[in-house]
């Protein structure tokens, strides 16, 4: 396919040498990626269907995102923020504008825009609520994912992510998900300043909860002076079908117009696909009230608001706009589940299928600790699409936003054919278990 002088086994072999064992990928390697398609060294052609973890949202190599890209790094890159740059206004006034907030905070990773969220909703309870310092408390969900920071993964309910890394700073407590009795009761606490929540529990393998959790949450944090904090970081951005997963089932055309279903979070976190997935960008929006609280030389990041990034993210948000992916994924979701439902009726395979817009998830008909969500991602793979279990028996799908229905639809071809297959397979040798 390309000029590419490295081999798929000598990739995989130098990364196993030299690269720390963090993580566990998929055996294939990616040289290539246009739109919903990556190929590997070899010239073989996939389907992405992980978009690196949401990040990807406006499809690989968008060519209005390299342009933005391109022309902006030959021009400014970075200043840091000792001096103004000429994008960084322009990308606050379009970002605030866009989601409805007065005012955003600019950083690089999600989960640095989460420990920024934490920062905020503190400083807020001490000098706006009134807590005793040091005492603030922030209510957060069982199998949350919100990042790898040390206070981040204080708060993690997965041993994986946690374990062996303390001491732990303190000022979380815990709930079940979708949980509004829980929710309620914690709120009684005496300490309580915020509610930390995924909408869509991404990690815990799409979990999506009730109807009016959020917007029943949303209401209990405020009527104990609580900050409602949406980790939106892979849910943002027209991955589930609005352009946040709070607007519910609000259904705009355009930018956020505020339907009768959106709930307003006072804090809101981005990252991911808000530069396309061509460079870190994430931001924290919140309105005055909230933002001010952080005042000269108490917050900040060496790349964060970046002329680069700035330019970045407004092509990235004018796209989704302009392409309409937000849509997009509502219509193709639809069709998705719809088609693997009926698919899961003749497949023993499937368990369940769950999700919203084109974050979906693929319940495995075996236990948790099994690798068959692992083996099946494996066949999908030498057939073609690319996807990555999440616990051994949840697989999770979630394309570009780009896709067209008719690419889908070749995608669901794909994913019926390896489930067949497998199937057959395995009833042969009898064991579907590893
Ligand atoms: C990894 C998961 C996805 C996130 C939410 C903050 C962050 C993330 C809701 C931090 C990041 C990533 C990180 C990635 C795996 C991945 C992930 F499986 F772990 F849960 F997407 F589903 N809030 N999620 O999902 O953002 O600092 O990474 O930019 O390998 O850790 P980050």
């Amino acid at each position: 396919m390309t000029d590419q002088t490295i081999s798929t086994h000598d990739a995989i072999h130098l990364e196993h040498e030299y690269s720390a064992h963090n993580y566990h990928p998929l055996p294939v390697v990616l040289a290539k990626g246009e739109g919903v398609y990556v190929w590997d060294p070899e010239g073989k052609k996939y389907f992405d269907f992980l978009s690196a973890y949401s990040a990807v949202n406006q499809g690989h190599s968008h060519p209005r995102l390299v342009h933005a890209m391109m022309s902006q790094a030959s021009t400014l890159a970075l200043t840091s923020r000792a001096f103004h740059n000429d994008v960084f206004g322009p990308y606050a006034k379009y970002i605030t504008e866009y989601f409805g907030f007065d005012r955003v905070l600019p950083m690089n990773t999600g989960a640095e825009a989460v420990e920024t969220a934490i920062k905020l909703c503190r400083k807020w309870a001490y000098e706006k609520k009134g807590l005793d310092s040091g005492t603030a408390e922030i209510i957060v969900c069982n199998d949350n994912f919100h990042g790898r920071t040390t206070t981040i993964v204080s708060f993690s309910t997965d041993p994986d992510a946690k374990n062996g890394f303390g001491p732990y700073p303190t000022g979380f407590y815990h709930i079940p998900y979708n949980d509004l009795d829980a929710l309620a009761k914690a709120l009684e606490r005496k300490n309580v300043a915020g509610f930390l929540v995924e909408p869509i529990q991404g990690e815990a393998g799409v979990m999506v909860p009730a109807d009016d959790f959020i917007s029943e949450a949303q209401r209990l944090c405020k009527e104990k002076n609580v900050l409602f904090i949406a980790d939106e970081v892979q849910t943002g951005i027209g991955r589930t079908g609005g352009l946040l997963a709070v607007c519910g089932n609000c259904n705009c055309e355009n930018k956020c117009e505020r339907g009768s279903s959106y709930i307003k979070p006072d804090i809101l976190i981005l990252g991911k696909a808000l530069s396309g997935g061509m460079y870190p960008v994430s931001a924290v929006l919140a309105d005055n009230e909230v933002m001010m609280v952080i005042k000269p030389g108490q917050h900040g990041s060496t790349f964060g608001g970046n002329p680069l990034a700035s330019k970045i993210a407004m092509e990235a948000l004018e796209v989704v706009v302009d392409e309409k992916l937000t849509q997009n994924a509502r219509r193709l979701g639809e069709i998705f589940r719809s088609e693997m439902n009926a698919f899961k009726e003749e497949c023993d395979l499937i368990q369940l299928v769950r999700g919203k817009g084109l974050l979906n998830a693929i319940v495995i008909n075996d236990v948790e600790s099994s690798s068959t969500a692992w083996r099946i991602c494996i066949a999908l793979k030498d057939n073609g699409l690319l996807a990555k279990p999440t616990h051994g028996n949840i697989i999770r799908l979630a394309p570009p936003l780009i896709i067209t229905e008719e690419q889908l639809m070749s995608c669901i071809s794909i994913i019926k054919k390896t489930f067949t297959e497998f199937l057959v397979l395995h009833k042969k040798s009898d064991t579907i278990q590893a």
